[in-house]
This record gives structure tokens, C-alpha cells and sequence, in this order.
């Protein structure tokens, strides 16, 4: 049976597998109840099969498939896919070379190649359109099912990343899956971070071997994940993310509202933060009406998760252990909290560009916050910086603004670029996504980016830790606010009430220590004042 092959519908894809088949099942009844719950693509990848068994096997799923009109596709095997006549073939980068594989299959077989890194992507550009049909980006997450695995996990950026290559190169009749340790806990997050650049193109489906074969209910497995891909809005924190444009938000008259609801929730914000800012984010934290608690307990995080207004501060300016971030980064998501993600120093060394991407890869953040060189670094768009301090340096408002709105993109969150202008940028795009056209209307330049500035206030950068306290600040507000409010109003408000008292505290003070100290007074004062009287402009861009 051949399909028309721009007809298939790539969006869950099962591939095989049947040495996880668990007691009772069989890889038969695993596909059919697969196929009765919406898989809409077989691929029968069985690597250690005698050719007999394969062939014997391929023509029960062959029959099953053609029942429920879903394509079957052979793994490797060119000969069994021939001598059974599937619908196409799956190999990987060690296996039999593209342009031979369709000299043998012919035309109108469906070809699927796994690819890893963007140079795979030029090589389909080369090609051309004749060659490769799909591909299965991966692996997203760490997985044990690929034995032998050569490749490490990508995340959802760097499946991000071979979308833009497929667009910067025109592979435009290629479809996508993504494959790799995808499950229902992480698949939305999978769906919403994953889109080119340019809003064009996100994924076309997912593909999963686990999380259908080796579940006890196969059937009730695959609905699960056709719910997901079909539900289109991701819901990571119960705040009301926003599809509105910029002219539609209000950045004055709220905050007097958020203020109040800081003082009346009294959020909890946890921080897993560097040893320098310990002391001094607990006491801002304190001084705005917050509880702070600053554990590193992997153990606890569930529980301070489910504490009514809880945030998460994550600093990785000193970081703990991996494990605890990366359980508490779960644990907030779990049950919807604001996360607020600060990546110091990101790109002043490798090991931090591997830590900071392993812990961004591994859930979703209301807000990225970072100075100038961070952001930059973040999007991409400078060399390495040279220390964790703020980077000096004039730079063009424009560009700043492009990297804020860029970080915001890319991590679907709204990012805050700091400095003696604060940009920040909302990419959160109402949580919502859908398979193969990205974010459809919505591209780069559209996203909602304000710039907030008091003037310079050079102590500022005279005192440690005064950027990782605007963390503190902004987890305090996300945390503390109702659930009918914007994320990207709050984290405003939060920025120009870090801004007005670090200006009111640079007027009183005699020199960096006492502004230490008068920054938490003024933080004190300004979040009990009515913030109609706060100095700092808001200017949409
Ligand atoms: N290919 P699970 S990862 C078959 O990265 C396969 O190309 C991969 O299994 C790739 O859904 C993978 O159980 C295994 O994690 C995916
Ligand atoms: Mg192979």
C-alpha cells in the first residue's frame, strides 16, 4: 500500500519495541491498542529479530495497520520493507546512505533519517527534496531505550535548533518528529518550546517507544498523548498568560493591586541560590512582604511546592547539586508555581553553559532573568564573557531589546535583561502550541518588550548580589499575586519596584555599604507606598 506521502500524519508516532512488553501483552495487542487509541504512524523497529521472525511479524502489523489506515514503516531492514511492500523505511546515520536507500525503495516510499546535529541538515538541503521525507529529531531527553546511545540528550532547544536549520536551509518538504525520553509529563513542554526562530515551523509530531510499549495499557497510554497533542495550551503556572498585545497591557494601573496581594498572600519563595546572595535575598525577600526559605532539600521541594503562593528562585551562581535543582524545577511545574530562572554567569565558562542549558532543558520558566552579557550570551549573540559580573559596555538599545525578545522566544517565558535599561520581553504567547506551523501569526519583532529606566544608578553594580535580589523581587510578586493576574505585568511591577528603591537608596547613601543597607529600607518603604509616586518610566518598544 502506498500512502500520498505529503497526506501522512506524523503527529504520534509509535516505534517498537517488543523486549519491554509487559506480562500479558504481546507487540501485536500493544499496536492494536495503539492504533484503536490514535497513533497515526508504525514504525516496527525490532533490532534483535532473525530475518524469518521480522518478516513474520512485519505482515501481522502490515495487517493491522492497513486496517486502521495507518502507514507502516520498517526500521533498517530495506529488504523486509521491500519484501513485504511497507509503506516506507527509518534509518539511522550508521546505516545504509540515504541515496542508495530511495535508488532501492523507489519514489514513492516514505524515507525517515535520524538526525542529531544541524550538518545533517545541510546534507538533506543538498539532496534536495527527492531524498529524506521525515526525520526524527533527537534524542530530547535521556532514555534507556536506545542501547548504545552516541548521542547525548539535545533538549527542547537544541530540537529548536534543527528547526531553524531545516528553515535557514529551505528544507521545507521535510517533516519532524521529535523522539528521546518523551512522556506526558514533559510532551507539552516538548510541543510549546519547539519552533524555529521565526515562528514558521514547530514539530510535526511526536514519537515514543516506551511510553506505549511498555505501558500495562497501551490503549489508555496513547489517548493520554493524543489529549496532550491535541490540547494546544500548556498550563505551567496558574497565572493568566497573556495573548494580548502590548497596547493592551497596563503597566501602572495594576500594581498597586499586586503590591496589596504580595502583602495579603505572603508568598513563600524558596531560593536555590548562590552562597553570596543567601543572606541578602532572604532579607529583600522579607522586607516585600515574602516569606524566604532557602533550602536545598531535594526531598522537601514537593512539599514546599504545594505550599499555597510558593515560587521558586533558581540561581546557579553557586549552584547545588543537580539533582535537587532539577527535582525542585519539577516539583513547580508539577503543581503550576512560577519559577523565576537567573543563569549567572552563563557562558563565562563551558561547564556553566552545560549546567545552565542541562537545567533550562529540563522544565519550563515564568521568567529567565539575566544582565546584559547573560541575555546576550542566552540568545546567542555574543563570544564568551569573562566573569559573572555585569558586562560594561554601551550597547544599542535595539540590539538588547532583539536579545531579550529573543531569550523570551526560545524559552517560551518572559525574560528581563537588566542593566541601566531593563528590557523585558514576553514569549509566553498565552501557552499555546500546535504541531507543524510554530507559532502561526506571532514571530520575533510582535512579542510584547517594554524598557524600564530610573536614571543611572551606578551603586548598583558597587554592591554583590543586587542582581540576583531583582530574582528575589520578581519571585516575590509572581508568587504572591492572585491567579487572574498577568506574569508580564507582575514581573514589570517587580522591576520598577526594585529600580525605585535602588534610586531613592543611591540618594541616601554615603557609599556602597550604606546602600546595602538602605536598598532593603527603600524596598521596605516603596512596597508599603503608593506606587503612583515611583519615578521609573515604563516605554513600550
Ligand atoms: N531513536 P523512548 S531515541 C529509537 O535519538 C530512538 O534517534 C532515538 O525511546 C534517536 O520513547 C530512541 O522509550 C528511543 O524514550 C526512544
Ligand atoms: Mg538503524
Amino acid at each position: 500500500m502506498v500512502f500520498a506521502k505529503d497526506e501522512v500524519d506524523y503527529s504520534l508516532y509509535l516505534v517498537t519495541d517488543s523486549t519491554m512488553l509487559p506480562e500479558g501483552t504481546t507487540l501485536y495487542s500493544q499496536v492494536e491498542n495503539a492504533l484503536e487509541n490514535g497513533v497515526s504512524l508504525v514504525q516496527l523497529r525490532e533490532k534483535n529479530v532473525d530475518t524469518k521472525k521480522f518478516i513474520e511479524e512485519a505482515i501481522e502489523i502490515q495487517k493491522l495497520c492497513k486496517k486502521f489506515e495507518v502507514p507502516l514503516i520498517i526500521n533498517d531492514r530495506i529488504d523486509v520493507a521491500l519484501a513485504i511492500d511497507a509503506d516506507g523505511v527509518h534509518v539511522g546515520q550508521d546505516d545504509m546512505p540515504i541515496p542508495m536507500v530511495r535508488k532501492l525503495v523507489g519514489p514513492d516510499k516514505i524515507i525517515g533519517w535520524s538526525v542529531g546535529y544541524t550538518h545533517e541538515v545541510e546534507q538533506l538541503a543538498q539532496w534536495g527534496p527527492d531524498y529524506v521525507d521525515y526525520i526524527g529529531i533527537g534524542m530530547v531527553f535521556p532514555t534507556n531505550t536506545k542501547k548504545n546511545a552516541k548521542k547525548s540528550p539535545m533538549g527542547p532547544r537544541g530540537v529548536a535548533r534543527i528547526l531553524d536549520a531545516l528553515e535557514n536551509n529551505n528544507v521545507d518538504w521535510c517533516r519532524t518528529v521529535a523522539i528521546g525520553g518523551l512522556h506526558p509529563d514533559n510532551i507539552s513542554r516538548v510541543l510549546y518550546q519547539c519552533n524555529s526562530l521565526s515562528g514558521q515551523r514547530s514539530i510535526d509530531g511526536i514519537s515514543v517507544v516506551s511510553d506505549i510499549m511498555a505501558a500495562k495499557d497501551a490503549g489508555a497510554a496513547t489517548k493520554n498523548l493524543r489529549d496532550i497533542l491535541d490540547k494546544g495550551y500548556y498550563s505551567f503556572v496558574n497565572l493568566q498568560l497573556s495573548i494580548k498585545t502590548i497596547y493592551d497591557l497596563d503597566f501602572s494601573s495594576h500594581t498597586k493591586r499586586f503590591l496589596e496581594q504580595v502583602a495579603k498572600n505572603r508568598p513563600l519563595v524558596q531560593h536555590i541560590t548562590n552562597k553570596v546572595h543567601q543572606n541578602f535575598g532572604a532579607n529583600v525577600t522579607l522586607a516585600i512582604g515574602s516569606s524566604p526559605i532557602m533550602s536545598e532539600i531535594k526531598e522537601e521541594a514537593n512539599d514546599l511546592a504545594h505550599i499555597p503562593h510558593a515560587a521558586l528562585l533558581v540561581n546557579t551562581g553557586s549552584v547545588a547539586p543537580l539533582e535537587v535543582v532539577k527535582t525542585a524545577i519539577q516539583a513547580y511545574n508539577d503543581v503550576k508555581r512560577p519559577i523565576v530562572f537567573d543563569p549567572v554567569g552563563y557562558s563565562a565558562t563551558t561547564t556553566r553553559i552545560v549546567l545552565n542549558d542541562t537545567l533550562l532543558a529540563s522544565g519550563q520558566f515564568t521568567c529567565i532573568k539575566g544582565n546584559t552579557g547573560e541575555i546576550l550570551s542566552l540568545a546567542g549573540f555574543s563570544g564568551k564573557m569573562r566573569g559573572v559580573d555585569a558586562h560594561e559596555g554601551d550597547f544599542d538599545k535595539n540590539l538588547l531589546a532583539q536579545a531579550t525578545r529573543e531569550v523570551a522566544f526560545r524559552f517560551r517565558t518572559i525574560a528581563v535583561c537588566t542593566g541601566e535599561l531593563d528590557f523585558i520581553a514576553d514569549g509566553t504567547l498565552g501557552g499555546t502550541y500546535s504541531l507543524s506551523d510554530g507559532t502561526k501569526d506571532r514571530v520575533l519583532k510582535d512579542l510584547p518588550c517594554v524598557v524600564v529606566s530610573n536614571g543611572p544608578i551606578p551603586l548598583m553594580g558597587d554592591i554583590t548580589a543586587s542582581g540576583c535580589s531583582l530574582g528575589s523581587t520578581i519571585a516575590s510578586l509572581l508568587g504572591g499575586a492572585n491567579s487572574d493576574e498577568n506574569p508580564f505585568e507582575l514581573v514589570v511591577a517587580a522591576v520598577e519596584l526594585y529600580k525605585e528603591a535602588g534610586r531613592l537608596a543611591s540618594l541616601s547613601s554615603e557609599g556602597s555599604g550604606s546602600f546595602h543597607v538602605q536598598l532593603i529600607d527603600k524596598l521596605y518603604n516603596c512596597f508599603r507606598s503608593n506606587p503612583r509616586t515611583w519615578a521609573p518610566k515604563v516605554e513600550t518598544l
